[in-house]
């Protein structure tokens, strides 16, 4: 084009002030054109007109080239995938229209949003908020539709349930004292239920709403959900209904939330279920079960060990940063056997049996130095961790779970009991002596090194020995049960050498220190209940008056030195006369602690031994006849 312009003489030529596009607009001339005469002016026009034309007619071949010709990326995707011959045509043509439509998708879509940011921008501010919250309220209605309409459960038959509303002492002193222990169970939850309501847990001095990282940011209630079967044993109906009301109302799971998948487990699918269980409410199971499927995603890992944490939204599972190169807890993936069992009962659902069937099967294959079991297992390469061993933090419950296993089935689960003879066999050989001073103590075992230290945590194994002692092997009942009263008897004297009478978190066995707490950060006391869960099984196990006396004292020194207006708070330094407050009311006192104490001070018809078995919560499930039963996904099944 440029070279026949160029063969035009410059002179005679005008530029065109506007250049026809669309050939409707007429081309204006220079005013000096206008001086020139008529005829020349009519031979220069019809010239421009050729060259206005050719002009436009390569603009024009310019935009639909632009415009029309397939892209490059076509032209790839037809070389890799040639068409056969006898169809090239076709396919040509079905590109062409599909092309087509897509561009005026494309035209179609743009002049919308062209047209709406137009009319967004004509709007004023106000009209913009406005329209900003109705797009809100939107949003939160259709989620709350969205909100899934509990799926009725398959009905099985509903075990027998003995024992829920007796426990009235006979003798006046004691019913005093079960009268004083629900009081104070009130006093935590009015205080709860004034200051920390839908929080986790309450903050009684501050007054306010409290939570821990074991919770992720979720504000679940779990107060609530673990207090809930206390105040029913407690004949605290009222306060149950209360709380039936806001789980019905607000527990809901779908949250952005990264929690403790044991911790989850044990408050609150063990409080739910117990509350089922004591209530018949569907509530309570159809949260339960609605909540496990949340906790299903931590075990795709590739061992089948669950990671500590699960984010309930996403599924997305991991460990805690702390834990021995990268490992889940024992404590913790062995703490999930009794509540998971029942979900598969209650549901018909095999996956959750299997899921623990499965921890089981694969811990039973592994080597264990010196017949223990470390604290740390990697989820990955399904291979121990740092050779740790612990009755205490990060191996208690794992002990535990095996004889509540072998109770739970109506001590059919031989496997389980098996398991934890051999457990603890172990355990009294490498890890439990006599102090100097005569206390039978349980030290935590680093590395083939005996640490003569023990935690309070490891007070509840005074419990778990009595509770084992019926059923072990070598007709050792009677050496058990009073490894029990060994352990309970050392507890009491770690709580009895405090000045404010309570235990502290740990206590050494060295230097001619016995049962009192060394190091500052170990002389806290948190409103924890294992020594008092330990008197109450050796009660149950002996009627020795002793434990009775010795859970009145520990409520007396709790309702002293942690009662404040605003709830009840652990207390830093149980060897101080003056006390500082750590302004934490936990959920397993409610849960726990008092309920412990409400049992020991009830008669032996409350919560009868042989038809519940405790979580390590202190939440009661009822014993399984599984041997009139066959629980989807086990052997027997399939
Ligand atoms: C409770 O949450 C449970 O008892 C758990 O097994 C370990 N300890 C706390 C209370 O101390």
């Amino acid at each position: 084009l440029l070279s026949t312009l160029s063969s035009f003489p410059q002179s005679n030529m005008t530029t065109p002030a506007l250049l026809p596009l669309s050939g409707r607009r007429i081309p204006t001339l220079s005013p000096g054109a206008a001086s020139f005469p008529h005829h020349r002016a009519t031979l220069r026009l019809s010239e421009k007109f050729i060259l206005l034309l050719i002009l436009s007619a390569f603009i024009t071949l310019c935009f639909g080239a632009f415009f029309f010709l397939p892209d490059n990326s076509k032209h790839k995707l037809s070389h890799s995938a040639p068409s056969p011959p006898d169809h090239k045509p076709q396919r040509g043509r079905d590109l062409m229209e599909e092309e087509e439509s897509l561009r005026d998708k494309i035209r179609v879509d743009h002049e919308r949003a062209l047209q709406e940011a137009k009319e967004k921008l004509r709007k004023s501010r106000d009209e913009l908020r406005a329209e900003i919250q109705t797009e809100k309220s939107k949003v939160v209605e259709d989620l709350k539709k969205k909100k899934e309409v509990p799926k009725p459960l398959p009905p099985v038959p509903m075990p027998k349930v003995v024992g829920v509303n007796d426990g009235d002492p006979v003798e006046p002193d004691v019913k005093e004292k079960r009268d004083k222990i629900r009081e104070m169970m009130k006093h935590a939850w009015d205080s709860y239920r004034q200051y920390g309501w839908g929080h986790n847990e309450l903050k009684p001095l501050a007054k306010k709403g409290h939570s821990t990282n074991i919770f992720g940011n979720s504000q679940m209630g779990a107060t609530i959900v673990d207090a809930l079967d206390s105040l029913y044993m407690m004949g605290l109906h009222d306060e149950f209904k209360d709380g039936q009301e806001w789980i019905e109302q607000n527990l809901d799971f779908s949250v952005n939330a990264e929690v403790s998948v044991f911790e989850v487990n044990i408050r609150f699918i063990g409080g739910l279920l117990a509350a089922y269980y004591l209530s018949g409410q569907e509530v309570f199971k159809v949260k339960a079960v609605q909540l496990a499927e949340k906790l299903l995603p931590a075990f795709n890992t590739p061992t089948g060990i669950p990671w500590a944490m699960v984010n309930l939204k996403s599924g997305v599972g991991r460990n805690w940063g702390w834990a021995s190169a990268g490992s889940s807890i024992l404590a913790e993936f062995g703490t999930l056997h009794m509540e998971f069992v029942h979900l598969t009962y209650l549901t018909g659902n095999p996956a959750y049996y299997q899921k623990v069937m499965h921890i089981r099967k694969l811990l039973a294959k592994m080597d264990r130095p010196n017949g223990l079991y470390p604290n740390y297992l990697n989820p990955r390469t399904g291979r121990w961790g740092q050779h740790h061993t612990s009755v205490g933090g990060l191996g208690d419950s794992f002990y535990e779970y095996l004889l509540k296993a072998w109770l739970m089935s109506d001590k059919t689960d031989t496997e389980a009991r098996k398991t934890y003879d051999d457990a603890i066999e172990a355990i009294e050989r490498h890890l439990i002596r006599k102090s100097n001073g005569g206390l039978t103590f349980i030290g935590e075992w680093k590395n083939g090194h005996l640490e003569r230290k023990m935690g309070h945590l490891t007070c509840f194994a005074g419990g778990m020995f009595a509770l084992g002692a019926d059923g072990s092997p070598d007709a050792k009942a009677g050496h058990y049960l009073q490894l029990g009263a060994e352990i309970a008897h050392t507890c009491h004297e770690s709580y009895d050498r405090t000045v404010l009478k309570l235990g502290p978190e740990a206590f050494k066995f060295d230097s001619g220190l016995e049962a009192v707490a060394v190091r500052q950060n170990e002389k806290y006391y948190i409103l924890r209940p294992e020594v008092i869960e330990t008197y109450w099984y050796m009660w149950r196990f002996t009627h020795d008056p002793k434990y009775r006396q010795w859970g009145w004292e520990a409520a007396q020194a709790i309702d002293k030195y942690c009662r404040v207006s605003g709830g009840f708070s652990g207390v830093k330094d149980v060897y101080s006369s003056n006390p500082t407050y750590d302004d934490v009311q936990q959920s397993f006192f409610l849960a726990e602690t008092l309920k412990y104490l409400y049992l020991l001070f009830s008669s032996d018809d409350l919560m009868p031994l042989e038809s519940w078995v405790f979580n390590t919560e202190a939440h009661p499930l009822p014993v399984l006849h599984l041997a009139n039963l066959t629980l989807p996904g086990s052997q027997a099944q399939r």
